[in-house]
Order: C-alpha cells, then structure tokens, then sequence
C-alpha cells in the first residue's frame, strides 16, 4: 500500500499553497462575469457594459477638484487609468472573494451579489441606459460570476477529498509527517486536481476574453452603425444628371438600373468589417505633393460634392458574374483635393490607402482628368455602408476595384511606379486594370425552362468609361441580331438591353456580345480574370418547351 501511494501521499501532505488557487478563483469568477457582461451589453438593447457605466458612475461621484487634478496629472489618460483601476480593484475583490468562498461560499456569493447590485445601481445613473437592460446585463455578470465561482471551487473541493481519501488510506499503512486535513477540507489542492484546475482555468479565461473583445467589438460597430445613421449628406454641389426615363426596361428579371446598397457585391482583404470612428478619422493627401494635408470627415463633408452614376466592377469577376454593380455615388472630387494639395512633377502613381492597410494605386492622370473621379462618402443617397468603405472610399471610373476603389480610405500617397505598387500586384495581378467590355445575360437565366413563344432576352452591358454603343444576341449558331438599348445614362454606367426571341421548342445557347463607345466589340476569346480580367462572350444554355 505504502508503496501504490507513496507518491501521492508525500505530494498531498507536503503543505500546498492552496491560496492562490481560491484567490485564481475569485479572480476568474469576476472575468467570467465582466466577459459574459459584456458580450450582453452588446447584445442587448439599451444596455451598456458594466465596466464603462461603473466607470462614469465613478466620474460622477468624484469631487469635481479632484476629476480636475486627475484629468491635469494624467491628461487624455484619465479614461484609460480609471478603467484600469476598476479592473484592478475587481480582481483584488475578486481575489478576496475567492480566499472567502473557500470555506464560506455563501458569503462570497453573497459578495458577487453586492457586486452586482452596485453595478446596476452604477449602470442606472446613466441617462442613456434603460433599466431592462441594465438588469439583464447585471444578471448576466452575477450568474457567470457565481457560476464561474462555484465550478471552480467544486474542482478544488474534490481536489481537497482526493487528497484527504488517500492520505487515510496511506496513514494506515505508515507513519504521517503532518496531520491530514479533514476529509473534504476546501483548502487543500491535490496535484491531479491542480492540473483540471489549470485547465478549467485557461478555458475559463479564454472563453471570458473572447466573450469580452467580441461584446467590446460589437459596440464599436453598433457605436460606428449609430454614428453613420446620424450623418447626413450635404447638398451635391453638382448633382447626378437626370436619369432619362429609357434607362430602365421593363423587363422581369434584368438587373436594376442602380444596385441597391443592401445587394451590392462586396469584395476586401478584411476579415470583418473595420468600424471607422468617423471622429477620430482623418484622410491624408501627401507625398509627391507641395502642402500635404489631413482632412477630418467633417471637413470633407464641407467640401463642394458631387454625385455621379458609375459602374464598379471587380477584377475577379467571371464572364456573367456578379461581381458588379452600379450606384450613385457623392463625394469630392480627387482633383480638388490634388490641386489643393499641388502634385509635384514625377509623381505618376496616387496609391490609397485603408485603415486596414489595403492599397491600390492608378496613375496620377487618371486621378486629375477622369470626371468623376472621387473620395465618395455616400452611396444611392445614403451614407457609405460600413461594408463599402465607410466614412470614404476612392471611386475611380473605368478602373477595376483592386486598382482604384480603396475602402475605409485613409491616405492618398502621390509616389511613383517604380516605388510602390498596390496589394494586389505582387500577387500576380496587372499594374494598369482598365475595366474590359463585358455584357451579361439576366434574362432567361441559365437552366431555366421557357415556354415555347416570343420571349425576352435581355441583361446589361458596361464598359466604363468608354460607354455601350451596341449589343448583339446570337441564340444558337444563327446571325448576331442588334439588340434593343435602353437609354444610356452616361458612359460611366452599365446599360440595359433587350432583345425580342421567338423561343422554339428545344435547348438553346444564348449569346451576347456588346461593342464599347471605341467601336471595339467584345472578344470570344475566353481569358481568365487572371491578371487583369475576363474576356469572352456570356452564354447561357435554355430549355423551352412546347407551350
Ligand atoms: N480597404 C479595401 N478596399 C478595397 C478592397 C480591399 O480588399 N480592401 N478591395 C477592392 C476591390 S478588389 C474591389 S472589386 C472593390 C469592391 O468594392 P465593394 O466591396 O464596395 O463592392 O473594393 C476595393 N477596395
Ligand atoms: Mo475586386
């Protein structure tokens, strides 16, 4: 016997700090809390995280001398160092709390519920919460709290009874150095017990962490979501020519004449979606440039705008894809700001630059004399959505995204070709990316069955900024017959067409092929969008039955 628990009797009777493991588990109990805190305060309507409003409560109990010296000592920090301190003051509490729940549990829950009670009282005094959810919040903490607590401790307990069973067995055949701690004595901490402890632990925290930055995130993005639905768009300077009534064909199925925000495609490097602070950010034009500068949103928001109607295209975008759309666009021209800032001669490449780190980089001429070509902070007469760029983005017509359209704008670098390149061009893509003739049928769509009659073929046709000049449909291997346009808006936009087809019964491949304002007509030749895009004709195969 001596022998089988020789090894753990001397490990469980040496004297174990047991401390730090009750104290670990107050500790743990209060992150718990304060991540699933505020993973809810994210989540639930018209709550706030318990930290932020214990912290303004904090501010408002202060004596106004000392908010004074606080804010002179430590300057923009205050914030910061006060959130800090709540932090530290909860784990210190937290590890009280732990040490206590050892042998009273009760009392420590009794702390926890305290807790709790002060920071719904806390969260109250806030005028912009709202009692319901400051209650579920509070609950929310005190229920992981506890439950974090009493998890924990259950493992130490069981731990305190492993150790305490073994040490009678093993007292039995032998002589015991110390006296044994009574059979499930929460203060004591066998090693096989540690080691679930140490896992329930890390589990623990991470989990309390991710809940925490998840809930920290999403308020950002609801702070960022309520900030954008505040902003409104100043008066275009130079709005959107009148789109001629033609523009649109009424035909079932083809694409709308403008995309609406909520169906655009959205193609980034971004994992999620950067929440821009539109206060804190600000849009840089230097470089090869004589008086660089920096603009704040509300700054270029008092800049002359205008509104334009382009196409943006991506690169990646398969012959018939979806990767395309068409907006109304407002925002200030690139070229004001140029000239404000005064291009030096040699600059032949402007790079944008996000928040995120993305770049895309066009030449600097394209950027002076192209109409139209913007810093865009609304779209379809909203605001940009957070997910095409807000508060600004660069619109470049006739250019392909990854070369032009940098979201979440943060800098506009005037250099050269030779000394920088966008994110995409290591990666195999061309340097110049002029959008190529593409046109696309909506209508039928492809698989579908028809019935046997006259029906519709109809779809659009881009080429910024070169515009449509013509679009033919070919079904099976007979002529190309002229198909019918719709009016154009401008040559920047896609267009619609229409073509009337006497459908006979049988499967049949649909062809459309659109000729550029150039008198250039789109290729057969199939390329892939690697390096610079897609050429080749849209087909789409149709089953019409008898009617
Ligand atoms: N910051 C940033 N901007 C970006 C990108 C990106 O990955 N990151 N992708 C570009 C590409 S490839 C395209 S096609 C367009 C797409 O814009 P959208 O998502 O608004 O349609 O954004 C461009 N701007
Ligand atoms: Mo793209």
């Amino acid at each position: 016997m001596s022998r089988i628990f020789g090894g753990n009797e001397r490990m469980n009777l040496r004297p174990r700090g047991w401390r730090p493991y009750h104290a670990a588990t107050g500790v743990l109990a209060i992150a718990a809390g304060l991540g699933a805190s505020e993973l809810a305060a994210a989540l639930v309507p018209g709550a706030r995280s318990l930290v932020i409003g214990v912290g303004d409560a904090v501010i408002d109990l202060v004596p106004a001398p000392v908010e004074r010296a606080a804010i002179d000592l430590l300057g923009t920090a205050d914030k910061p160092f006060l959130l800090a301190n709540i932090l530290v003051i909860s784990a210190v509490v937290g590890a009280v709390l732990g040490i206590v729940a050892a042998r009273r549990p009760a009392v420590a829950l009794a702390g926890i519920a305290l807790l709790t009670v002060l920071g719904i009282a806390g969260e109250l005094t806030d005028p912009r919460s709202e009692a319901g959810g400051v209650v579920v919040v509070g609950l929310v903490y005190g229920i992981a709290a506890a439950a974090a607590l009493l998890g924990l401790r259950a493992i130490l307990v069981r731990g305190a009874r492993t150790s305490a069973e073994s040490v009678t067995l093993s007292r039995a055949d032998g002589p015991v150095a110390r006296p044994a701690p009574e059979p499930g004595d929460p203060t004591t901490v066998a090693v096989g017990n540690r080691r679930s402890f140490l896992k329930a632990a890390v589990v623990l925290s991470f989990s309390a962490g991710l809940a925490g930055l998840s809930g920290q995130f999403l308020a950002g993005r609801q702070r960022v979501e309520q900030l954008r639905s505040l902003v409104r768009l100043p008066k275009a300077a130079r709005a959107a020519a009148a789109v001629p009534a033609g523009a649109s064909l009424p035909v079932d199925g083809v694409s709308r004449l403008f995309t609406p925000n909520k169906a655009f495609y959205r193609i980034d490097t971004a994992l999620s979606v950067p929440n821009v602070d539109p206060q804190d950010w600000q849009l840089s034009v230097k470089g090869m440039v004589k008086r660089p500068f920096s603009l704040s949103y509300d700054e270029l928001m008092d800049m002359p705008q205008v509104q334009a109607d382009v196409t943006l295209a991506c690169v990646s975008n398969v012959v018939g894809g979806e990767l395309v759309g068409n907006a109304r666009w407002q925002g200030v021209l690139l070229r004001d700001l140029l000239d404000r800032a005064g291009v030096r001669g040699g600059s032949t490449q402007l790079i944008g630059r996000s928040v995120d780190g993305f770049t895309a980089g066009f030449p600097v001429s394209v950027a002076m004399n192209r109409e139209n070509a913007m810093v865009a902070v609304g779209m379809n007469g909203e605001p940009l959505p957070l997910a095409h760029g807000f508060p600004a983005r660069l619109v470049i017509p006739g250019l392909y995204g990854y070369v032009s359209a940098t979201k979440w704008l943060s800098s506009i670098e005037l250099t050269t070709w030779e000394a920088a390149s966008g994110y995409w061009i290591p990666r195999g893509w061309s340097r110049e990316a002029p959008i190529k003739t593409q046109s696309r049928i909506d209508v039928p769509k492809r698989g579908v069955k028809v019935a046997a009659g006259t029906r519709p073929i109809a779809g659009v046709a881009w080429a910024p900024t070169r515009g449509i000049e013509q679009v033919e449909v070919r079904v099976d291997d007979g002529p190309w017959e002229q198909a019918e346009l719709a009016d154009a808006i401008n040559d920047e936009c896609w267009r619609q067409w229409k073509h009337g087809w006497n459908a006979t019964p049988g499967n049949h491949t649909i062809t459309v092929r659109a000729t550029d304002g150039d008198g250039r007509t789109q290729t057969a030749k199939r390329q892939d969008v690697l390096p610079n895009g897609a050429t080749g004709h849209h087909t789409v195969l149709v089953e019409v039955q008898a009617a």
